[in-house]
């Protein structure tokens, strides 16, 4: 299997609870290998940039608002079959939905507020890399 990467956000429900490091465990303990991550405050502007695939969706305005609430952290993830493998360790949108043992069944609040983004295809993850880092900032 291939060595891929994929795009990470840890969103602002996540680092006002203090849980970056309760998450960042959950991928390293599935191998993932955190090679790139910064703090930041997304302005809204960027927000809605990052989530302008949902444009068209009831939630759009909700999520950008969300997402601007508080700091994030994006993240890039590396290993084998990364954002197949990412996708398992969040677990479904909603926490209620989520199976047992992911990141969103053990930590989040709400389908919304759901603690972690990861990219749905390697197409999109290397677009939403190059959204928040600089080649020189990914270091594996
Ligand atoms: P993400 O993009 O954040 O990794 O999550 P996802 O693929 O599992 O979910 P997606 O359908 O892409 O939706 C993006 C984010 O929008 C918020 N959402 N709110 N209120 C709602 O019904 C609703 N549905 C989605 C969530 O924060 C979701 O992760
Ligand atoms: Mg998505």
């Amino acid at each position: 299997m291939a060595v891929e990467r994929t795009l990470s956000i840890l969103k602002p429900d996540a680092t006002r609870r203090n849980l970056t490091g309760k998450i960042n465990a959950k991928f390293e303990e599935a191998g993932l290998r955190i090679v790139a991550q910064k703090r930041l405050q997304l302005s809204e502007a960027q927000a809605g940039a990052f989530y302008a695939v949902h444009k068209e969706r009831p939630f759009y305005k909700d999520l950008v608002a969300f997402m601007t609430s508080g700091p994030v952290v994006v993240q890039v993830l590396e290993g084998e079959n990364a954002v197949a493998k990412n996708r398992e360790i969040m677990g479904a949108t909603n926490p209620a939905n989520a199976a047992p043992g992911t990141i969103r069944k053990e930590f989040a609040e709400s389908i919304e507020a759901n603690s972690v983004h990861g990219s749905d295809s390697a197409e999109n993850a290397a677009t939403e890399i190059a959204f928040f880092f600089a080649g020189v900032e990914i270091v594996g």
